[in-house]
Order: structure tokens, then C-alpha cells, then sequence
């Protein structure tokens, strides 16, 4: 039987935000520029759910280096200038998972955009 999961379909230094990167995956981009994407994700966990993946290949946070640190912050920029365009102005949360403690699922370093309702605080 067919193994669609995400380890099958990438390669080590791909995954499936590769793929929608490049456009081998058809994705309507909310943002984009020459360094990252922004894209609502597959399995919304609120009404606004956005991710933003930065093109360059890092495949999570505890593996982004010193020449990452513009990078990084370009994409909190982006993330602030996405929730604005989305008129989040009550508020919304900006989250990396790291890791397998962490839940993540998809190793290529994002940011998740989550807002449009009241979130709840504690998250586990
Ligand atoms: P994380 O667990 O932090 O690695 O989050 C990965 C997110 O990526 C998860 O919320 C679902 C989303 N996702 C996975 N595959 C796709 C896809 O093919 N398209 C979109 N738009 N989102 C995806």
C-alpha cells in the first residue's frame, strides 16, 4: 500500500513545503516574498491559520545558526504584517513547534499565524 506520509514523500532536504514553495504543489500565497511564503494551512486549529515558511531550507528552529538571525526576524516581521492584513488587531499567537516533544510534523522551519477567535492559555 501507498505511504503518503510526510517522510515518504521528501526527500532529506525537502518536504512537502518544498514542494509548495516551488509551486509543485498548487498554493494560494497570502504573502510572499524573496524569502518566505505565507500560506493557510491544511488543518486549520482556528478561524485564521497561516504559515510562514521561509524558502531557505532550515528544518526547525534548533537548527537555525548565527547567519540565520535576519532571517529569523524578517519572518516575525512578515508574521506581524500578515496578522495585520488579516486585521487580527484583538490579538493572535505566533508558534514553533521544535521538535518531536514539540509536535512537529513537518521539518521544514515555520511559524504558525493563529488568531481570529479568543485563544485559551495554557496550550497543553
Ligand atoms: P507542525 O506540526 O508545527 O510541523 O505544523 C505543520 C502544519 O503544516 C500542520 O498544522 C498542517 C500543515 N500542513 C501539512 N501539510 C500541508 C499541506 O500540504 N498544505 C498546507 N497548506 N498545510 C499543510
Amino acid at each position: 500500500m501507498a505511504d503518503t506520509t510526510e517522510k515518504n514523500t521528501a526527500t532529506p532536504d525537502d518536504t512537502i513545503f518544498g514542494k509548495i514553495i516551488r509551486g509543485e504543489i498548487k498554493t494560494e500565497f497570502l504573502y510572499k516574498d524573496d524569502k518566505c511564503v505565507a500560506f493557510k494551512d491544511i488543518n486549520p486549529v482556528a478561524p485564521i491559520h497561516i504559515l510562514i515558511v521561509p524558502i531557505k531550507f532550515i528544518t526547525q528552529i534548533s537548527e537555525a545558526k548565527e547567519e540565520d538571525e535576519k532571517l529569523l526576524g524578517h519572518l516575525l516581521l512578515v508574521a506581524k504584517k500578515v496578522a495585520e492584513d488579516q486585521k487580527l488587531d484583538k490579538g493572535y499567537r505566533l508558534v514553533i513547534n521544535n521538535g518531536k516533544e514539540g509536535q512537529q510534523s513537518v521539518y521544514h522551519l515555520h511559524i504558525h499565524l493563529i488568531g481570529g477567535k479568543q485563544l485559551s492559555w495554557p496550550p497543553c
